[in-house]
């Protein structure tokens, strides 16, 4: 991911998401990472817009109709490793634009960065992953990149880049452009963090219910990922949660992707509305990650964007005060902010999630900040299933 760090340093990155040593030699689909997540959107002009000043990222590359690339108009933005693309439909008779007007806004393609495009994709498709693109290379001025895809849940793919032998500012047809809004004023004044956030830490999918199993087996098959330990079982799922959970993982960590299913509750299950307004599975929510969740949540909060809602009761319960013990900052400051806190054998984290990004109940993020635990904050998801059924009832979904 070298392209996209921006000036944050690899291994930095990999603190921040829970990267661990891993030995490729013996990977029979060897990951260097998320290359970059792309959404299909109904305005990537404003979407490019949004991300730059209310997640704080920098525009760096664009291609349209100005490239000779006729249908679409699609803005790359980084924020440190973490690199974003959104597409939007510039003609009518665009094939992306049906998958917007099904789906609305969401996530089409969740790259990842391979060593060698030609064996992972073999390896996949004799695993049985359903091929979307043969390996092809396309180069310009810039150098050459490889890349082919595979098909995943729903409507959603997973393209296989090596861009090993690329300079350019993302992939051949695209040119450097300059960021869409120039933050260095508020950045100099201390007003705004220089990034909200350094990378992705993992990307969920909600797929339909009874296929959890069959969508962590496809990854492990697939793509040699296996199984972390953290899942969210029947014990939790009809009390609070209406879900079950699974999170599979590349062999050092670096890609997480948790899967969800419905469970049936009391209510109606919060992936039941996502299936029935994304119209079918797809990526749920994004986890970014942050050294400073504090400055990011205000800079987010200022700029507008709307997080869900944490009781003071959650802050004042004497147990989950002794369970947390102490963390870097007073639990005031969390307080104030409604950022939950878990611990677990490893260390703690910090997190926040954002109300959905588009008018449809769907896609939201997760702001993220690790301090040693891998897990995904599991002690947090009562009061995080609560917020969410709360938002739910006063969308009228009981
Ligand atoms: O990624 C995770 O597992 C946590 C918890 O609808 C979570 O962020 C799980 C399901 C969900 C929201 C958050
Ligand atoms: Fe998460």
């Amino acid at each position: 991911m070298t392209q996209a760090l921006n000036d944050i340093d690899q291994a930095t990155a990999d603190r921040l998401i829970g990267a661990v040593a891993h030995d490729i030699a013996d990977d029979p689909f060897p990951v260097k990472g998320l290359d970059h997540v792309l959404f299909l959107v109904g305005n990537a002009k404003q979407a490019a817009h949004y991300y730059s000043t209310a997640f704080g990222m920098t525009c760096v590359a664009f291609r349209g109709p100005e490239q000779g690339f006729r249908d679409y108009a699609e803005y790359v933005l980084t924020s440190g490793a973490a690199r974003f693309v959104f597409r939007g439909a510039v003609r009518p008779d665009a094939a992306d634009a049906q998958h917007v007007a099904r789906h609305s806004d969401g996530v089409v393609d969740i790259a990842l960065e391979v060593p060698d495009v030609d064996t992972a994709f073999a390896y996949a498709v004799k695993q049985g992953a359903t091929p979307h693109t043969e390996p092809t290379d396309v180069s310009d001025e810039h150098g050459t990149v490889r890349h082919a895809a595979i098909e995943t849940y729903g409507d959603t793919r997973h393209t296989l880049i090596d861009r090993s032998r690329y300079t350019g500012p993302f992939l051949p047809g695209f040119v450097a452009r300059s960021p869409i809004v120039d933050r260095s004023a508020a950045i100099a004044a201390g007003v705004q963090p220089k990034r909200y956030f350094q990378a992705v830490d993992h990307v969920v999918g909600n797929v339909e219910l009874g296929k959890m199993d069959h969508w962590v087996e496809f990854y492990k098959r697939v793509m040699g990922f296996t199984n972390m330990a953290e899942f969210v079982g029947d014990d939790i799922a009809t009390d609070y949660s209406a879900l079950m959970s699974k999170v599979v993982a590349s062999g050092t960590r670096k890609v997480k992707f948790p899967l969800n299913e419905p469970a049936v509750a009391r209510k109606k299950s919060q992936i039941d509305e996502y299936l029935e307004f994304y119209d079918g599975p797809g990526a749920q929510h994004i986890a970014i990650a942050t050294n400073d969740i504090l400055a990011s949540v205000d800079a987010m909060r200022a700029a507008g964007v709307e997080f869900l809602d944490t009781p003071d009761s959650y802050y004042d319960d004497p147990e989950l005060r002794a369970r947390i013990g102490t963390v870097r900052v007073p639990i005031e400051e969390l307080k104030s902010r409604k950022i939950l806190v878990d611990r677990d054998e490893d260390g703690y984290l910090l997190q926040i999630f954002t109300k959905p990004v588009q008018d449809r109940p769907t896609v939201f993020f997760e702001l993220i900040e690790r301090h040693g635990s891998l897990g995904f904050g599991k002690g947090n998801f009562k009061a995080l299933f609560e917020a969410i059924e709360r938002e739910q009832d006063a969308r009228g979904n009981l």
